[in-house]
């Protein structure tokens, strides 16, 4: 087993320069790194960061390189001017602000984006210099967007797992980005690709088939050969961490002297990073209208304001932090008495054992952001709550509400409802608080840090499992020349060829998709190899395959096997089927064509086809599932069947398909060589019909009862061409 090597913009410590040239290396007390713990730990895995200082001289590096070494971990050092430009710059003022939906903040300018190209490229460098065929790469985080590309680029099958920690925004935001196809491609070079939400995810999904274009089926998209994953993750925490200190000695030690000086009054806490994303100002503005709106709290009532200084190098944030003190300044100017302060305001960080007090004390967690990936700071509230009493007020717009449903969920733009909220929080019965508590601790003992990062990592494994069996699938030389082999020493012979998406590419319209010359003097050649039988075997009605291939000595199916064409005969229909039903189902495609432009009605002789190919994409799709659920029971009671296509819906009499078809040419002969190639569902029936020793190709990554694999037309012409 390799080993795994987890990458991250910093290093789960910080290196700072003490006096006289020493250096101190303080460990990072953060989620990931508790989470990762039992991870980069073990064995000879590694984490690879910045360790967030610069150094000019060699020696320095060389020797918190030999520290770091020490505690698994590698680090990527960087210039100030690289972390000006690729960590202020490209990932806090282009991403961070585009990706949170505050657009007005993203600066686009080119030289950011080519330092975050280059500090990428430098983080790959130094994962090539250790990863090896068989390793587990675990890539996080915006500012590394494009690494899982670059190391795919240098190492094609090495597992390269991927999780966004903020949030993914809707494609309209996302494309405003001038880089977005190349932080697409960098980061579809992952195998799994994780996100808190499954919104989140469906954002990137629709990014990626809009931008990319790459469609997905449940969250699985085809990069060229290879099969990746995208799902959501929702991140926990170390939650018998955060309980047991909440039980600790100290931290009640802690909380009896806040108590002690701050008399007998009820605390609303409020603990964030120095971000416009967490919506301080606003959640002040609510606290100040609360006051107004219910005097009968003042001088009962106390927030909490604790503010951890971050990104303060960056304009939006200097300013901000401007806004929080003024904000502050007035409310407290406003309401102040002599025994009561409205809030106490602490803008630093504050060490663990006092935070878990804040925690313990607080009647009322007030964590309202405008925008969070998915909020940890709610989660670790909750843990701390040992008798199960207290309220937490969340926004809708952190990822953390979409498991927390107990909480009394808001939209922190609006001020009224936020100011209501704490109203409802302050006066709710202590049975009610221990019941909503008692399900929320449930929800974060059970998804805890451990329990994401084992489900993430066992997931990529799986994912490359997955891969790995699809490649055994795979046609390649070996498999193609035992097919040769058999085809030469064979008596007779039959080939059960698809057309569309087999022989030929998909085009916009479907009579747009003859075939070419090349293809036609193809399946010539192969028809006048003595001994060859080469059936076409396609859903197309009978008059066009006709009219493209009657000129040539090859036997034909159309409409998935209701019109057939032997060898020197006529076209010759299976049965005499009842058609009644056809004029109860072309009004209600007639209805969805009104109502979806670009779709169009296929009209055969025993089936109907509803085309979605130039429609807008999810639009299409949508109204494709609209139609299956409409005419669910109806084709039920008429024995008909949907079938689901490329960007088409057919629908057929159930009695007829491509295996029964063609099974009555199997029963003309023993064959020494059976061929059968097709790309879409209707060719499953067909791989099914064969018998066991037969050669069964799917085109295209989807899951198959094909024994074997190709990824497109080309490759099947190029087999054919061989076997002529
Ligand atoms: C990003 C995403 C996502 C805060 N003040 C102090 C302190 N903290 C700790 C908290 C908590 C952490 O900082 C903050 O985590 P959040 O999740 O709330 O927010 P971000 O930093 O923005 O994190 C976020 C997260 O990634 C994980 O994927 O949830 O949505 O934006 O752990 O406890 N810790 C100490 N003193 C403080 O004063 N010791």
């Amino acid at each position: 087993m390799g080993k795994t090597i987890i990458v991250s913009n910093r290093l789960p410590l910080r290196v700072e320069k003490g006096s006289k040239g020493k250096l101190n290396f303080i460990p990072s007390e953060g989620g990931l790194a508790t989470g990762l713990g039992s991870v980069y730990k073990g064995g000879g895995n590694v984490w690879v960061g910045w360790p967030g200082v610069y150094f000019n001289k060699e020696e320095k590096r060389r020797l918190t390189e030999e520290r770091l070494a020490e505690e698994n971990m590698k680090p990527v050092f960087l210039s100030k001017q690289q972390i000006e430009l690729y960590y202020e710059g490209f990932s806090n003022s282009t991403l961070w602000p585009n990706f949170h939906y505050f657009n007005q903040y993203a600066i686009y300018k080119r030289t950011l984006w080519e330092a975050f190209v280059e500090v990428n490229q430098k983080f790959c460098e130094v994962v090539l210099e250790m990863a090896k065929p068989g390793d587990k790469i675990w890539v996080h985080d915006y500012q590394l967007f494009l690494l899982p590309g670059m190391i795919r680029a240098k190492l094609p099958d090495i597992s390269i797992g991927f999780f966004l920690h903020i949030p993914f925004p809707s494609h309209e935001v996302f494309r405003l980005i001038p880089w977005r196809k190349e932080l697409l491609n960098g980061v579809l070079g992952a195998d799994l690709i994780g996100f808190h939400t499954y919104d989140d995810m469906r954002h990137f999904l629709s990014a990626v088939s809009r931008l990319a274009f790459l469609s997905n089926q449940n969250g699985r998209i085809n990069v060229g050969n290879r099969v990746l994953e995208v799902d959501a993750f929702p991140m926990g925490i170390d939650y018998n961490k955060y309980a047991e200190k909440a039980a600790s000695t100290e931290v009640i030690k802690n909380e009896v002297e806040y108590r002690t000086s701050l008399g007998d009054q009820k605390f609303v806490l409020s603990v964030d990073r120095l971000d416009y994303s967490k919506g301080i100002p606003n959640r002040l503005v609510s606290f100040e209208l609360f006051l107004q709106k219910y005097p009968e709290f003042r001088g009962k009532v106390s927030l909490i304001l604790l503010v951890v200084p971050s990104r303060d190098q960056v304009d939006t944030y200097r300013e901000l932090k401007e806004e929080i003190d003024l904000l502050v300044g007035r409310i407290n100017g406003q309401f102040s008495m002599m025994k009561w302060t409205p809030i106490h305001y602490f803008y630093r960080s504050l060490p663990f054992d006092k935070l878990s007090a804040m925690y313990r004390m607080a009647d009322v967690a007030l964590v309202t952001p405008m925008r969070d990936g998915m909020n940890l700071v709610c989660k670790e509230f909750v843990a701390s709550k040992l008798d199960k009493t207290g309220v937490l007020i969340l926004s809708e717009m952190a990822g953390a509400s979409k498991e927390l449903s107990d909480a009394i969920l808001i939209n922190p733009n609006n001020k009224h409802r936020m100011a209501d909220a704490l109203k409802e929080a302050l006066e709710m019965s202590v049975e009610q608080q221990q019941s909503h508590m008692e399900t929320m601790q449930a929800t974060i003992k059970r998804y805890n840090v451990h329990h994401w990062v084992d489900l993430f990592l066992g997931r990529l494994d799986q994912v490359k499992a997955a891969q790995k069996e699809m490649d055994t699938k795979n046609a390649d030389h070996q498999v193609l020349a035992a097919i040769e082999e058999v085809y030469n020493k064979a008596n007779s012979r039959i080939l059960f060829l698809d057309y569309d998406g087999t022989l030929v590419g998909f085009k916009s319209m479907p009579e747009l998709a003859a075939p070419d010359k090349k293809l036609k003097t193809l399946l010539e050649k192969l028809a006048a190899v003595k001994n060859n039988r080469v059936v076409i075997i396609s859903g197309r009605d009978h008059e066009t395959l006709e009219s493209w291939f009657g000129d040539l000595d090859i036997e034909l199916i159309a409409e998935h096997g209701v019109w057939m064409k032997r060898k020197d005969a006529e076209w010759k229909l299976l049965r005499q089927l009842n058609l009644d039903w056809k004029d109860k189902i072309r009004p209600i495609l007639e209805s969805y064509v009104d109502k979806t432009p670009g779709s169009f009605i296929e009209e055969k002789h025993y089936s109907i086809v509803w085309h979605y190919r130039k429609v807008e994409t999810g639009f299409g799709e949508l109204r494709a599932r609209e139609i299956m659920s409409h005419l669910k029971f109806f084709a039920e009671s008429e024995n008909l069947i949907v079938l689901e296509g490329n960007k088409v819906l057919e629908i057929k009499n159930s009695e007829v398909n491509k295996g029964k078809a063609a099974e009555l040419w199997l029963e003309d002969d023993e064959y020494g060589f059976v061929l059968a190639v097709g790309d879409d569902w209707t060719d499953e029936d067909t791989f099914k019909a064969m018998p066991r020793d037969s050669y069964t190709i799917k085109v295209g990554p989807e899951v198959s009862d094909a024994r074997y694999r190709v990824n497109s037309y080309k490759e099947v012409r190029k087999l054919l061409e061989k076997l002529t």
